[in-house]
């Protein structure tokens, strides 16, 4: 099946998903208003991504079940598989509602971003919420029978918490009105990272899908931790690159991290490089609120070939994970094959 039709059918579920979650709203006997806004909310934040989490979910089933497409999974296989995908994207829709008000951001995958959007202001927090809700909706409904519900749900509660703590050293990190860059070390920007994107975006699918096809040794759940967490810093990482040197046209965001004082990969990089005029100029411009100084703050990046050594790490990064998956112990069933399905998917994005 190609890249298009699988997103595809995996897109055909999610009316489903919306339709079940409004009949929850009606068997409360919730007002009409309350149901078409929950419905927009959902169709505003959710599908509109790369989806890569979601089908993700499905892919990584397909391989430890030895079908080389997921063609050959049964209809009724493929929808609670589906229905996991689809948590993690809900999940994903209630960081990002949330994290855009956190890092004001205007746009969001090509869209403004949900908190500015006339109606909506501060209720997207409320709507945060209930996109998070949305995922124990569908779990208890399609998953409450199955022998792995309370190992779905402690994942989902952990993998959440962790990206909570997260977005919390992100924040505490970044405060808006004191600028101190001697705080930043690529150390910090590393542990930031794997909480904040890692565990959610590369652990998650793959325990997921594993617990569905009944993997869940610890030995196996640590295999997978130990080469996903460093891919989804990778991952991070490029999102850094991507928000200073990539095109809105392609990531759909436009980037704030230089103006919201991030910890980013690059400023980071930027400081372990820099001469003491670079930095003075990175001390006097950087979180400042204004495009002249994020310029000069850019000028300082190129001047230090900053895109060079990202080009640099990413080959040695793609090079050191495929020799630490080619030592994956398969004896349990568990399949390196999953993981190198997820570097290749990251390997050289642009968006
Ligand atoms: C991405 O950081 C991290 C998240 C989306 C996690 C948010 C977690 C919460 C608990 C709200 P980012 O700000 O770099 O992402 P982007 O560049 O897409 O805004
Ligand atoms: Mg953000
Ligand atoms: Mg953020
Ligand atoms: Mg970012």
């Amino acid at each position: 099946m190609s890249k298009a039709d699988k997103r595809d059918k995996f897109l055909s579920v999610f009316p489903k998903l919306v339709d079940e979650l409004k009949s929850i709203l009606s068997g409360y006997g919730m007002t009409e208003d309350a149901i078409q806004w929950y419905e927009n909310s959902l169709n505003y934040n959710t599908p509109g991504g790369k989806l890569n989490r979601g089908l993700s979910v499905v892919d990584t089933y397909a391989i430890l079940k030895g079908k080389d497409s997921y063609a050959e999974l049964s209809e009724e296989e493929y929808f609670k598989l589906a229905m996991l995908g689809w948590c993690i994207e809900l999940l994903q829709a209630y960081f990002l509602v949330a994290d855009d008000m956190m890092d004001k951001s205007i746009t969001r995958r090509g869209q403004p971003c949900w908190y500015r959007v006339a109606e909506v202001g501060e209720i997207a927090i409320n709507d945060a919420f209930m996109l998070e809700g949305a995922i124990y909706c569908l779990l208890k409904n399609h998953f409450k029978q199955e022998k792995y519900y309370v190992d779905l749900l402690e994942l989902f509660h952990d993998v959440t918490f962790q990206t909570e703590l997260g977005q919390l050293l992100d924040l505490i990190t970044a405060p808006e009105e004191r600028v101190d860059l001697s705080k930043f070390s690529l150390e910090r920007h590393s542990f930031i990272v794997r909480f904040k994107t890692a565990y959610y975006s590369f652990y998650l699918p793959v325990a997921l899908a594993m617990y569905a096809a009944g993997i869940n040794d610890e030995r196996d759940l640590k295999q997978a931790r130990d080469v996903l967490i460093p891919l989804g810093e990778y991952f991070q990482i490029q999102d850094d690159f991507l928000d200073c040197f990539g095109k809105p046209e392609d990531i759909g965001k436009i980037g704030t991290d230089i103006q919201d004082n991030k910890c980013s990969w690059v400023v980071n990089t930027a400081l372990k490089l820099c001469s003491t005029e670079q930095r003075q100029v990175l001390d006097t411009n950087y979180g400042k609120k204004d495009s002249e100084c994020e310029a000069k703050c850019k000028q300082v990046f190129s001047e230090l070939k900053i895109d060079a050594i990202y080009h640099d790490y990413e080959e040695k990064t793609a090079h050191d994970l495929r020799n630490l998956i080619q030592s994956t112990d398969e004896s349990r069933g568990f399949k390196g094959q999953v993981l190198s399905a997820f570097l290749d998917k990251v390997y050289k994005r642009q968006k």
